[in-house]
């Protein structure tokens, strides 16, 4: 399937460069989900128009896969550099849009890791994926994860800026949240879509055809 595809052509890479691969639960709490993340009480993510409760509220399914990254920050102590991919869910469903779609969400923490060398990651990934040069750009954002956060965009074949990624230097807040000594280690991280880069290399225009389980469709993906 192409997603699949796409997947691990990505995680061969970042595992090929020092990203060791791993992977955590899809049902997850709002603590993993959201508390550890800085995403506050009040954050419009959280409200139930977003998120898929189960389990009287008690318990949600992952609306990124960072509670993975969480929970290693938990387990290890720094340096610590780890990939994870996999399936999340969001209450959206139009051409553009999917309720469960896939993401893979990278993470560095060590001393001195700093912008330059999350621009200089950026560049490097999104070059494998196209296997070829693209012209690409930061624009700042914000997560509240991450500060400062960026979004790369890159030029696309008939001349306008597409959105491809999410990045930015893990927010001390998250580390403390990780018991990670901050006046030691900073971190990066970054997140993207899977579908959507599947699209952009497939020229695809409605992520639904993805899966409709057309078998015709689906054959021309070697
Ligand atoms: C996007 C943006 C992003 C992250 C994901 C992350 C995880 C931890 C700490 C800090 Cl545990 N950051 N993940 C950071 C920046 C962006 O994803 O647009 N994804 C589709």
């Amino acid at each position: 399937h192409p997603v699949n595809n796409t997947k691990n052509f990505i995680l061969k890479y970042l595992n090929s460069i020092g990203f060791e691969i791993i992977e955590g639960p899809e049902i997850e709490s709002e603590k993993f989900n959201f508390d550890m993340l800085n995403i506050k009480k009040d954050h419009p993510a959280r409200q139930m128009h977003d998120t898929f409760y189960v389990q009287n509220k008690k318990k949600l399914l992952r609306t990124h896969t960072s509670p993975v990254q969480i929970r290693s920050m938990l387990n290890n102590t720094a340096p610590i550099a780890v990939v994870s991919g996999g399936k999340v869910y969001r209450k959206d469903d139009d051409s553009t849009h999917l309720p469960m779609f896939h993401q893979i969400e990278g993470m560095y923490i060590d001393e001195n890791v700093s912008f330059s060398n999350l621009k200089d990651l950026i560049y490097k990934i999104i070059q494998n994926i196209f296997e070829e040069k693209v012209e690409l750009r930061f624009r700042p954002s914000y997560f509240p994860f991450t500060e400062p956060s960026a979004e790369v965009d890159i030029m696309s074949s008939n001349g306008k800026w597409l959105e491809i990624l999410g990045c930015g230097i893990v927010n001390p807040i998250v580390l403390e949240n990780c018991d990670i000594d901050t006046s030691q280690y900073s971190g990066l991280a970054f997140g993207l879509g899977i579908e959507r880069i599947a699209m952009l290399k497939h020229e695809l225009t409605d992520i639904r055809e993805l899966y409709k389980s057309n078998l015709d469709f689906l054959k021309q993906f070697k």
